[in-house]
Order: C-alpha cells, then structure tokens, then sequence
C-alpha cells in the first residue's frame, strides 16, 4: 500500500554507541575490546548502571540501563569507562553542525539523534541514499565516529529503520516497502510501546507489526481507542509528525552557601531534598522536562566538584530526581573535609510537547 506522504524523505541519524565511540575514537587502543562507559563497577560490587557500551561489549550481552555489577560479571576484561558528559556534548554539537550544514528542515532529537527532511532536496529514494552516504563519509572523517541512518517517509519509520542495521548501516524503507519491512517485528520496536503497553496487545494476541495490520484499523480503534487510530498511522506511515527545531540546552540551577561550613549527613540531604523540590515547582510551571542531573559540591577551600547523570529520554520527576541525587551525593566521598556549598542543575531542557499535537506521548 502506498502512503499518502510518499514525497516525504526523511532521515534519521543516530551515532553508534555514541559515548564509547568517543572514547575509542580517543584511545585507539581501546579499538575492537569491549568499552563500557557507566558506573565504577567495583569489581561486580558496584552500583550504578551502563550507560552505553561498544559493539564488541554487546556481543557478552552487555546493554544500557545494565546493572554495573551484572555487566562486570558478564565481561571482567572489559575496559570499564566513567565517562565525561561535556566531551560528549562538544562532539553532539560538531556532528549537530554538520547535519545542519544541509540546510534542510532539522531536528535535534537527543545527543547523538537527528531528524532532517530531504523532501525538497532529494526526488527519489536513491538520491537519499547518495546523500546518507556522504553525510556517514562526512562525519565519519570530520569527527571519527560512525553513525546509522535511516531513510523513509516519516519519522518515526525513519527511527526504526535507522536501528534496523547498526553500526554503520543504511536502510532505506520505500513506502511500498513498508509492510514488508515492518510485518515481522515485534511490536515494541515502534517507538511508544514499551514492556508495559505491550501488554495491552499481547492480550488481543498481537505480538508482531503484521498482527497488527490484519487487526486492521476498526478492530483497533475498538480496542484501543484513540491509541488504536495512532498505532494504525504509524504502520501504514502516515503520522506526519514536523521536524522542528526544539532541542534545547537550557539549563535551570539552585545553589547554598552553608552559613558555616557543614558536615553532617542529614542537613546536606535535606539541602538537596529542598534545592530539588524548589527547582521542580518551576519546572513544573515552566512545563520543562530534563534530560541531566547535575550535583555540584564545594568543599571547605573551595574545591568544587560535579557529578552528572544523563538519561536518554527526557523527564520531570521529583522523587526519581531525588534518588538520584542521592546516590551521586552517597557515592562522593570528601574524606572528612566540610561542604561549603552544594548545587543542584537539570539541564538539556526539552518543554512539554503542545497538546495541540499529537505525538506518541500524548498516547502512552
Ligand atoms: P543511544 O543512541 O540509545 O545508544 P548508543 O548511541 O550508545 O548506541 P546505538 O549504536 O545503539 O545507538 O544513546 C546515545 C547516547 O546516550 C549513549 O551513547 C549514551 C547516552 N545514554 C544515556 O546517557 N542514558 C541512557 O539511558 C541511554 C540509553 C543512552
Ligand atoms: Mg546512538
């Protein structure tokens, strides 16, 4: 069946294994053993999760949001990386001004994701194809990592597609193609059904893409109401999401000076309980959503330190926010020295989509 935006060509550009590209990239010794960027893992007693991993670690089933201390004892010889977010955002940001260098309509969708519309620009499926090669080749030698791009007539196909072939892979999903392409994946690889909703399918024994084109769209809609009209526009290519330019990379932070230098354990807890409820009552109000965490810890002589952590999708969480914070604050160790200052930041900043569109979020 053909689509309705079947002159619609889009991409999507996403870094392989971005953290541990950089690194390797970095240390050309690293190349070809399995690198892991995450927690310390404390020989397998650590706590904290991977954060992102190389394809060499894949292959011991390491993956993100792992346990650090289950990676450790899947792969002990790997080469395990903390990692240094700001090194990461320079290199997001260089490969950003290389695909915005198209001058086509453009999106920043996270830190090492884009979307770009080719529709004017290319008249077939093979000139994109041309052009995914050149834009791989350019970043490739301008910035010495690799990417997967993925091509069709929307985003959310050219996001499948794009984590189709990786690393270093090209699909391209012609319209015609697209029931083909799709029908035998598991429904989670859509973008918006994750292990909970799939559930809801599973219960109409709805497993994979094909079962859910011979559902058809009424046997959907009477299913799952306006979920079922979104899950149909997605499979038949036709959630004609725009490509706007919104990723943003605000940041919004509170800070305390200690009245005296302090040391004791539930005073600076509370101070951070406090600094983070303060900061969520404008986040709320402001409809901001975050992607980074950032713990910042001035020591008596005004040492100061950061800790950060980076989630993939953004949120807007209090008590997930606070856990987190937390764990940065338990994991620090400052050896008896008193605190001067303590700091709290959410950065990357994405504000809440418009309800006036829908989106895959307005649904899940
Ligand atoms: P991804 O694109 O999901 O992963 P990746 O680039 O490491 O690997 P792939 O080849 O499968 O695309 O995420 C991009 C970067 O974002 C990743 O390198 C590390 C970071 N990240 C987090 O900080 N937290 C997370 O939970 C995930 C999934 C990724
Ligand atoms: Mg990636």
């Amino acid at each position: 069946m053909i689509s309705l935006l079947e002159k619609s060509i889009i991409f999507h550009v996403d870094l392989d294994a971005f953290f541990a590209a950089v690194e390797i990239r970095d240390n050309p010794d690293l190349k070809g053993k399995p690198v892991i960027i995450g927690a310390d893992p404390k020989k397998g007693k650590g706590r904290g999760v991977v954060t992102t991993c190389s394809y060499e670690a894949r292959k011991f089933g390491l993956h993100s949001a792992m346990p650090i201390s289950i990676a450790y004892n899947l792969c002990p010889h790997g080469v395990y990386i903390n990692g240094s977010y700001e090194k990461y955002e320079e290199v997001s940001q260089s490969v950003m001004h290389i695909l915005r260098s198209y001058n086509v309509d453009f999106q920043q969708a996270s830190i090492d994701e884009a979307y770009l519309d080719f529709s004017g620009y290319c008249n077939n499926f093979l000139d994109a194809y041309k052009i995914a090669v050149e834009i791989q080749s350019q970043i490739k030698k301008e910035i010495g990592i690799t990417c997967s791009i993925g091509c069709s007539s929307t985003k959310t196909i050219a996001k499948i597609a794009s984590d189709f072939n990786k690393p270093q892979g090209i699909t391209i999903v012609e319209p015609e193609k697209l029931h083909e392409f799709l029908g035998q994946m598991d429904i989670t690889k859509i973008p918006g059904i994750g292990k909970k909703t799939k559930l809801m399918f599973h219960r109409h024994d709805i497993f994979k893409i094909q079962d859910l084109y011979k559902t058809g769209l009424s046997n959907l809609v009477f299913m799952f109401g306006d979920y079922g009209i979104w899950v149909w526009n997605v499979i038949m290519g036709l959630d004609s999401r725009p490509i706007r330019e919104n990723y943003n990379r605000k940041s919004i932070g509170k800070e305390r000076t200690f009245m005296e230098d302090e040391s004791r354990y539930e005073v600076i807890i509370s101070k951070i309980e406090e600094l983070n409820a303060r900061i969520h009552t404008i986040l709320e109000k402001q409809k901001y959503r975050y992607n980074t965490i950032t713990l910042k810890i001035r020591l008596t002589g005004f040492i100061t330190h950061t800790r950060s952590k980076t989630m993939k999708t953004a949120f807007r969480d209090e008590i997930k926010a606070r856990r987190e914070l937390e764990d940065m604050f338990n994991n620090f160790s400052f050896e008896k020295k008193k605190i001067r200052l303590i700091g709290v930041r959410f950065s990357n900043l994405e504000q809440d989509v418009s309800k006036t569109q829908t989106l895959i979020t307005d649904f899940v």
